[in-house]
């Protein structure tokens, strides 16, 4: 019998979902621009079953993954699960047998050695299949239509690194999606590998390099010539997982760094940056010129994570946790470790960055992101994972830094956006932005379709949800051309 905790992490704005189906043609408000034909997949965590451990954190929970069909005007809805090794064996089971988040110690005995991912953080669609991402664990590929689950992938055995990253990018040059694990030689080692992934699906490189230290290295930024890899200190040790501790903690005496790989040629000419200690995670876009590389990520003074806690047991300090998008600058010309710049882009704080995706690891002139206005009243309960109340979307254009904000009003949290081009041929940041909105009184989640540039007009259609979906993390547009031609 499923009976899941009285807690904040299960009741509320975060009871579980668990709900698999299909709704044909979904109501509308406003118009659907029509030429918009394709998927808009993305995922929420979602326990299959009551966890193992009354604490068990919204990170830990069963890849649940949504489709949103775009055609010729409707939208069609299909909502799975994504069947991880850990989802069919608990199934099997009727019960969890998975403990910890990242914690194998606190497994049950018959499910040692499996594959513990969830694949709950991204989906994407590669080589005509979708990547369901959980950063501990390989990809598992689905069926981007159906949503029926393939299974996890080592790309025919040529994958040698454990683990494959949530945040990959496909360069728009070449069609490889670019990749990276970390912990790929096993839970906890400072291990690492980047990867490239051919548009046919075949795995073309696989380059091992060793970060300073382990730790949650959860996106990166990929420019035409370089990897870029930060290291902050969201860390871990065999003692922690031993003591039954959150498997991560924020060790604010550690520094920063940031790796940069060349993609093409020598990896031993690998390099890293060094900078005080600060939080930083997902990478709105990074490029280089020449030697110089830019990094543009959300930066926060002190640790986001509430609940990866601080490694010393200082407080959680709720105004230092606030993300301000900053570029980083470094340079692999330069004689020293240091970084040459760091320039902050905004005063609001936010997370959640997105470009026109055509213009990933090339410089970028437009980006949205989710903002939190904290001075607009706020209608709905409180206990989200994050404790953030992420209620606006903005476009930033960078040619003229003129920002343009919406607001969802008070009742309502907004999920990460994604761009979609007006057509194949339009201008960088012209076309569309989608958001799932999640009304926290009525207890109603809507698709919003905005004019990405145009975003305080509110949204031009809403395609209406009977339910409320579950607080995600990411997902990606695909068009009906990448499908097809797959
Ligand atoms: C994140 C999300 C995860 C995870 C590690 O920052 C980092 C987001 C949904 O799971 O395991
Ligand atoms: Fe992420």
């Amino acid at each position: 019998m499923a009976n899941y905790p009285k807690t904040p992490g299960f009741t509320g704005t975060l009871r579980p979902l668990r709900f698999e189906g299909d709704i044909h043609d979904l109501e509308i408000d406003g118009e659907v621009p029509p030429q918009l034909n394709g998927t808009y997949h993305r995922v929420h965590p979602d326990q299959q079953y009551a966890p193992v451990f009354e604490t068990d954190q919204f990170f830990n929970g069963d890849g649940m993954v949504a489709l949103f069909h775009f055609e010729n005007g409707r939208i069609h809805f299909k909502q799975r699960f994504a069947q991880t090794d850990k989802w069919k064996l608990e199934r099997e089971a009727r019960r969890a047998l998975f403990g910890a988040y990242r914690n194998p110690l606190t497994d049950h005995e018959s499910v040692k050695g499996r594959i513990r991912g969830t694949a709950n953080t991204n989906v994407l669609v590669h080589a005509g299949k979708l990547f369901a991402m959980k950063e501990d664990s390989p990809a598992l590929l689905m069926d981007p239509m159906t949503l029926e689950t393939y299974g996890y992938t080592d790309f025919a055995g040529k994958m040698k690194g454990e683990t494959f990253c949530a945040h990959p990018k496909i360069d728009p040059v070449t069609g490889n999606l670019c990749a990276f694990g970390y912990a790929a030689k096993g839970v906890l080692t400072r291990d690492c590998h980047y990867m490239e992934i051919s548009p046919t699906g075949e795995l073309v490189q696989e380059t091992f390099f060793e970060a300073p230290y382990y730790c949650m290295m959860h996106d990166f930024g990929l420019t035409q010539d370089y990897a870029v890899f930060h290291v902050v200190p969201i860390t871990s040790s065999w003692d922690r997982l031993k003591a039954g501790l959150p498997h991560f903690g924020f060790d604010t005496t550690l520094p920063v760094y940031l790796g940069v790989l060349p993609r093409h040629g020598d990896a031993g000419a690998m390099r890293w940056f060094k900078a005080p200690t600060v939080f930083a995670s997902h990478v709105m876009n990074a490029f280089n010129d020449g030697t110089k590389v830019y990094f543009d990520t959300p930066v926060a003074k002190n640790n986001m994570f509430p609940f990866f806690p601080d490694w010393h047991g200082a407080p959680f300090k709720p105004m230092e946790s606030q993300s301000f998008l900053t570029r980083w600058t470094v340079d692999m010309a330069s004689p020293n470790d240091s970084f040459d710049k760091v320039e902050r882009l905004t005063d609001l704080f936010g997370e959640f960055p997105r470009i026109d995706d055509r213009y990933a690891s090339q410089s970028h002139r437009h980006g949205w992101l989710l903002v939190s206005d904290r001075e607009k009243p706020f209608e709905g309960p409180g206990g989200r994972a994050s404790g953030l109340i992420m209620n606006c979307i903005t476009h930033i254009n960078f040619t003229n830094d003129q920002q343009t904000t919406w607001w969802a009003g008070p009742q309502t949290i907004v999920q990460e956006p994604c761009f979609i081009p007006r057509g194949p041929n339009a201008p960088e940041g012209d076309g569309y932005l989608i958001a799932v909105l999640d009304n926290l009184v009525t207890n109603y989640s809507d698709l919003a379709i905005f004019d990405a540039q145009r975003i305080a007009d509110g949204p031009l259609a809403r395609a209406k949800l009977p339910f409320r979906m579950r607080p995600a993390l990411h997902g990606n547009w695909a068009d009906a051309s990448k499908l097809a031609a797959a």
